[in-house]
């Protein structure tokens, strides 16, 4: 698979400004995403209070974390202590999974470094724009954090970007924290957090073998589906690495379930079978649909996660469904049909909880 150059994504695009010169780079490199990104800029934009969900007061919530995520992008790296200890990879990989979840991960996996979890140029961080990001190979520990089943239940509206906004505050912290840990310990690691990627979060976490990747293009881990946001820190230490699960029966799932391409409301999901992207096989969203719907309503949707079925509650009933479904092709059929009885085949958007309404404000 070939490397993904940073500067492609929507995030790195949105801020370019006219009259710069990483503007006029960028759009002699690519002028096809010329007017879908003008068409962006001229919209409200995140957490804009003008935009059609705009709610002043959860936004404001939201802008408080994400200042706390960005406040750590200074802290994804540091100074390395000169005393080095050492452990073999066994010891070393059980200490520092259980030291991720002592931090507050949910789930921890390690995989080894390929080049196509690595973007080829930066493209978020204008001080290095452009730059090549060279291939070191190393390990790479990815992690979960739950987001909140109640708030993300409120996607599109604002309670769901109130809640991924404190969950990029959680993985980043988390992040931070492995890094400094295994710095001190004499052996060099990046933390990978919001606005300051490396990696591509998601095909690490599969690599490691958190999960798999369905037809939304996101991590399905077994227990939350895509309801989670990611973590990475990479370091040169030989870890032992998890294995990759078979994509097989999420992607058998999949194929008959289709709910979040029928819900999302800027038709960004593909609601057929799977095409070939650069030699895989694999769903493709169309990431410029669903940021431009963001930019229409302020915030960042997450309607495709709320639908799933994959992302019902960590309970023992669903556990067992999701159990059977991981074993059974028939039972897979069945839970496609039951989920939209049980839930409907376009569940309405609910409520937040009662204090994100008491909020002072637009509704
Ligand atoms: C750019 C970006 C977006 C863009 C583009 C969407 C996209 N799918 O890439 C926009 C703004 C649209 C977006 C939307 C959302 N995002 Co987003 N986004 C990112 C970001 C910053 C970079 C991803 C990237 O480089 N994409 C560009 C290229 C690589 O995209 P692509 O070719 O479509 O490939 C995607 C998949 O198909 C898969 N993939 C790539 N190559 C291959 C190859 C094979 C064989 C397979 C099977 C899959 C696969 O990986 C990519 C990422 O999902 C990551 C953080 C990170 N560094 O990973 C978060 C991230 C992917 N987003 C996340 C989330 C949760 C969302 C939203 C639900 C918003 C929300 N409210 O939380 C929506 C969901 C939209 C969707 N269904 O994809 C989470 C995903 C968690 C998870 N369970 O996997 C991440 C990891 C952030 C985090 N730290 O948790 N996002
Ligand atoms: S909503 Fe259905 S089709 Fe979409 S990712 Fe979840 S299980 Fe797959
Ligand atoms: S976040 Fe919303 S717009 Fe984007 S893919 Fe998911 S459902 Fe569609």
């Amino acid at each position: 698979m070939k490397r993904f150059d940073e500067r492609d994504i929507q995030f790195s695009r949105v801020r370019l400004r006219p009259g710069t010169p990483e503007h006029a780079a960028y759009y002699a490199m690519r002028p096809e995403n010329r007017r879908i990104d003008d068409e962006i800029r001229a919209l409200p934009g995140l957490l804009s209070t003008a935009a059609a969900l705009g709610e002043p007061a959860l936004f404001a919530a939201a802008e408080g974390s994400f200042f706390l995520t960005e406040s750590l992008r200074a802290a994804v790296n540091g100074p390395l202590s000169a005393t080095r200890l050492s452990a073999d990879p066994p010891a070393m990989t059980e200490y520092l999974k259980s030291l991720a979840v002592h931090y507050g991960a949910r789930t921890v996996g390690v995989a080894e470094l390929r080049p196509y979890h690595v973007y080829s140029h930066i493209g978020r961080d204008f001080r290095d724009y452009g730059e090549p990001i060279p291939f070191e190979p190393g390990s790479a520990i990815a992690f979960t954090v739950e987001m909140d089943p109640v708030l993300v239940r409120a996607a599109p509206n604002a309670p769901t970007v109130l809640e991924s906004g404190r969950q990029y505050v959680e993985a980043a912290r988390v992040a931070v924290q492995l890094a400094a840990a295994i710095r001190a310990m004499g052996h060099p690691a990046r933390a990978h957090i919001d606005g300051c990627y490396r990696v591509i979060a998601p095909l690490v976490a599969r690599d490691a073998g958190l999960g798999e990747i369905g037809r939304m293009g996101l991590l399905m881990t077994p227990r939350l589906g895509p309801r989670v946001r990611l973590g990475v820190v990479t370091t040169p230490l030989a870890l032992v690495t998890g294995r990759p699960a078979s994509d097989g029966p999420v992607v058998d799932f999949c194929s008959r379930c289709r709910k979040c391409a029928v819900n999302c409301p800027a038709r960004a999901i593909p609601d057929g079978d799977r095409a070939e992207v650069d030699g895989a096989l694999r769903w493709r969203v169309d990431g410029d649909a669903c940021f431009r719907y963001w930019n229409v309503v302020g915030t960042d949707c997450a309607r495709c996660m709320a639908v799933c079925p994959y992302s019902h509650d960590d309970n023992f009933l669903h556990n067992a469904v999701r159990w059977c479904v991981r074993r059974s092709g028939l039972f897979r059929r069945a839970a496609v049909r039951l989920d939209d009885v049980f839930y409907g085949r376009k569940p309405p958007s609910r409520p937040g909880p009662r204090w994100t309404r008491l909020v002072p404000g637009r509704r």
